[in-house]
């Protein structure tokens, strides 16, 4: 599949000051997403939004100072998109986080009004999927900008034998100082530590005083960030999805991930609406799923 050049994407898909193409990451076109609430920049490798900045605010999402842009890679930071699976594949045939975030995307479209800029990706079932997982699919990624940040994430089964599927969208929201933050909407919730296996119940707000990685089961898959070193709230919603997950990969993790600086845990959450942990979703054929995400920052 060949990919128009950035001349070409302009002409075709641009839109002078609210949408651009460059020459990106991963030898993947990136695109910008700009309105008067702020900007975004998408890259076609993973679908991945590599950053976020409403208007008037310092960026919502971190990156790693040390996250690798290379072909069949990882990024580390922005929102990767986890699919088919979420963590590891337990037939172990399955990369981690599956396929979707190192797979190229097809450009589908962009529009724009006075208050939305959009862009629509997609992937759909190859050799290269088919040989690790053995379905005819079609996934849809939809970024749109407003107010907010907005993604939609839509499965459509084109295979003639049902399938099961977990995944996920892996926001890394950066922050000034992990020691001050708080994470409100999950008190009363329960939640699988799967650093320990123990299934638990979170009492009051999330504060992180070390390595955290957890599969939350609140009644509504949202929660609100709390930092006020930056001096704003960051609410994370969703639909699709009945777990959130928390991971903060503290000191030793940290140093033991060579694209992620050893002190960069103290500047970053993510916070996960996933299917996983019993929320697997299976698709009939024809059938399809929608997981969305958005995100809304408000200076306190
Ligand atoms: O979402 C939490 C988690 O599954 C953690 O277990 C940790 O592995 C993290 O994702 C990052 O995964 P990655 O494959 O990007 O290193």
């Amino acid at each position: 599949m060949s990919t128009p050049s950035i001349t070409q994407l302009n002409q075709r898909f641009g839109a002078p000051g609210r949408i651009a193409f460059r020459e990106g990451t991963a030898g993947s076109p990136v695109i910008a997403l700009v309105n008067p609430y702020g900007a975004c920049e998408l890259s076609l490798y993973g679908a991945h939004v590599l950053a976020y900045r409403p208007t008037g605010h310092v960026p919502v999402l971190f990156m790693s100072k040390n996250a690798v842009f290379e072909t069949g890679k990882p990024i580390r930071g922005g929102i990767p998109v986890c699919w088919p699976c979420f963590g590891h594949d337990p037939e172990k045939k399955l990369p981690q986080h599956g396929f979707a975030r190192i797979s190229t995307w097809r450009l589908h479209a962009t529009e724009y009004s006075s208050d939305v800029t959009e862009a629509r990706l997609s992937l759909t079932d190859s050799e290269e999927t088919r040989s690790v997982w053995p379905y005819a699919f079609e996934l849809t990624l939809r970024v749109w900008l407003d107010q907010r940040l907005n993604l939609a994430l839509t499965t459509v089964n084109r295979d003639d034998r049902p399938f099961t599927l977990t995944q996920a969208f892996h926001p890394y929201f950066r922050l000034r100082q992990i020691m001050d933050v708080t994470v409100l909407g999950l008190d009363g919730a329960p939640y699988l530590d799967t650093l320990t296996h123990e299934r638990l119940t979170q009492e009051g707000a999330l504060r992180i005083r070390a390595e955290t990685d957890r599969v939350y089961s609140p009644e509504k898959p949202e929660c609100v960030l709390h930092d006020p070193g930056i001096g704003r709230a960051v609410a994370v919603v969703s639909t699709g999805a009945k777990r959130l997950v928390v991971w903060n990969p503290w000191v030793d993790k940290a140093k033991a991930m060579p694209d992620f600086g050893d002190d960069e845990y103290t500047g970053m959450i993510c916070l996960e609406p996933a299917n996983t942990d019993g929320d697997a979703i299976t698709l009939a054929p024809g059938a399809k799923h929608t997981l969305t995400l958005a995100i809304q920052a408000t200076l306190t």
